[in-house]
């Protein structure tokens, strides 16, 4: 039997990665709450869903990418929501959105009650490896079903693993994004020390390169601020959100806590700005 996909939430990473789909060969059913962000996916063959009641009753398997806890609480349990009464059952519900592992041992229950299974499978990686089907997937749940999730996820990503029982992905993707914010943070104070000594950031890039703290990241951030590029590839809005909820779930460590009070304060005047732009944050 040909399985039917639904897709919810068409943001920055929710269309490219929906279209991965499309291209896969899955008949895929779009719903997105602002209209007209499915016109692309619908170009390319999806079908569009008027609520996400109405996207359940359509599909089989339904990928949820929104923003954070309140976007699910929405989507599930809303006006018109998946979970609604009397909502079809034996559907899987993978949500791919970074969140709270809260949420998804809350919204893993009320799936359970109603005859539906739900994933946690939220993603590392950004827009371009959303486009070119190499995100990272780390999944909480059952593994039985995250094996037949898995030709989903392969068409999304270089990799999918699962952590553990329900919540485990959003625990796992709090440490990966505190990690990101510590480093973030830590290569901008760098710039600013080797700036304020009068030395060139181009050679602390070169240096950094060539040595064995170098990295992808250090190599994209370094250029993105030799060429004071702060276009959101990660904007600072959604790490503070992160660091927020990885405190929300237990985070209480020095580095942890201050990247968190350094972002939350750089959001002010750059929320929409990417995570690098922390070096202009911390330069005022
Ligand atoms: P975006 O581009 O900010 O898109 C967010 C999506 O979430 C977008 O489709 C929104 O719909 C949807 N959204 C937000 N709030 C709601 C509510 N309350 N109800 C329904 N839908 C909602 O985010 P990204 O695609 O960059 O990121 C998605 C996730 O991956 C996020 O957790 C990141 O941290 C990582 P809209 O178009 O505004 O109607």
């Amino acid at each position: 039997m040909e399985i039917k996909i639904g897709w919810i939430g068409l943001g920055k990473m929710g269309i490219p990665m929906s279209m991965r789909l499309i291209n896969a060969g899955y008949t895929v059913t779009v719903y997105n709450r602002t209209k007209g962000k499915d016109e692309r996916p619908a170009s390319e063959g999806a079908l569009v869903a008027s609520s996400p009641a109405d996207l359940m009753k359509q599909t089989d398997i339904i990928v949820v990418m929104v923003s954070d806890d309140q976007a699910v609480r929405d989507i599930f349990l809303g006006h018109d929501g998946l979970l609604n009464p009397g909502c079809t059952s034996g559907k899987l519900i993978i949500n791919m959105s970074t969140v709270s592992p809260g949420i998804s041992i809350e919204m893993e229950g009320l799936c359970r009650q109603s005859g539906n299974y739900y994933l946690d499978a939220p993603v590392s990686g950004s827009v371009k490896q959303a486009e070119t089907g190499t995100l990272v997937v780390m999944a909480g749940g059952d593994e039985d079903i995250f094996n037949q999730a898995k030709p989903v996820f392969d068409a999304l990503s270089k990799l999918a693993i699962h952590v553990g029982k329900t919540g485990s992905g959003n625990t796992m993707k709090l440490a990966v994004n505190l990690l990101l914010g510590i480093i973030s943070q830590g290569l901008s104070e760098a710039v600013i020390f080797t700036r304020d000594h009068g030395l060139q950031v181009s050679d602390l890039v070169d240096v950094i390169q060539n040595s064995a703290i170098g990295s992808v990241y250090t190599k994209i951030k370094g250029g993105a601020i030799l060429q004071d590029n702060y276009q959101a590839a990660f904007a600072i809005k959604h790490i503070v959100k992160d660091l927020r909820l990885a405190k929300s779930a237990g985070l209480n460590t020095p580095l942890g806590m201050t990247a968190l009070e350094s972002f939350h304060k750089a959001e002010t005047e750059f929320a929409e700005e990417d995570i690098i732009a922390i070096v202009k944050a911390l330069k005022k």
